[in-house]
């Protein structure tokens, strides 16, 4: 048709999901006609936020929980449900900033807390509340926003009454390479990141629920959807694509088997035949 198709930015936060998500999204966009240029590891989630209210980039994958917590500043529920979080976020979001969901990507990639599995079979570790005789002892290593996020480890503190020692903040695979090498006892692990298994990490129960969950979306800017509808209605194919356990063995080949993110997208989505 005769829509002028410009070149839309795909930003991305600082881990190998999140490259792997932006380059599926420019795939998708680049089928429909569109020329793209992905901004891998661009930053944090308050980084992206910005540079998409301001126009630097068009889209990038965010988390219900992370949305909710962060960008619209939601109080902690006591039952977190999926669905009410997503509604929550949909709305706020869109009240808030304009902003607005395109795609719910089908998967859910949540904070939890990890131990080295030999410790936490030896002192009877499965869930956070577990870790109340050792915490003052132990060194958690995070991302670089758990450790003050609300839903990081203020919260933890909060709902479970005790906090660690000490923290090291670090990009998520600078943190998992500390608790590989027991530089850290505990850390801020990803749900959908295979080095939890790989590693021989126990992901622990948050048995109080203190953190929400984070489904994977793919947000644009009203005005951005509104003059841009070839391009919504390609980041649709999308919606409800990637399983969780697909995620984690995309994530897996790109942290094991380290195959290039734009590769293991383009063969996902072919797998898949959402492009050919
Ligand atoms: N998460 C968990 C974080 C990082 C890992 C996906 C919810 C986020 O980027 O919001």
């Amino acid at each position: 048709n005769g829509q002028e198709k410009g070149t839309v930015v795909v930003g991305s936060k600082l881990f190998q999901e999140s490259y792997i998500l932006a380059h599926m999204t420019a795939l998708v966009l680049e089928d429909a006609g569109y020329k793209t240029d992905v901004k891998q590891g661009l930053g944090g989630t308050f980084v992206n936020f910005e540079a998409l209210k301001a126009g630097q980039i068009q889209t990038y994958a965010e988390y219900t929980g992370t949305a909710y917590s962060q960008i619209l500043n939601l109080s902690q529920l006591d039952n977190w449900d999926r669905q009410v979080v997503y509604n929550m976020t949909e709305k706020g979001l869109k009240q808030q900033d304009g902003v607005m969901i395109v795609s719910n990507l089908g998967f859910e990639d949540a904070y939890a807390i990890a131990v080295k599995e030999d410790w936490a079979a030896e002192h009877n570790v499965t869930k956070i509340s577990d870790l109340e005789p050792y915490a003052a002892e132990m060194t958690i290593g995070t991302d670089p926003e758990f450790a003050t996020r609300e839903d990081g480890l203020p919260r933890i503190q909060e709902v479970y009454g005790f906090g660690f020692k000490d923290y090291k903040q670090a990009v998520a695979t600078v943190m998992y390479e500390a608790i590989k090498n027991d530089e850290v006892d505990a850390i801020s692990a990803y749900t959908t990141d295979t080095r939890n298994e790989v590693f021989n990490l126990r992901v622990l129960e948050d048995d109080k629920n203190a953190l929400p969950p984070y489904d994977a979306i793919l947000i644009v800017t009203e005005e951005f959807a509104q003059n841009n509808p070839d391009a919504i209605t390609a980041m649709q194919k999308l919606d409800g694509a990637i399983s969780t356990d697909e995620m984690r063995q995309l994530n897996y080949q790109f942290d094991i088997d380290q195959k290039e993110p734009g590769d293991i997208a383009h063969d996902f989505l072919v797998e898949k035949g959402i492009i050919e």
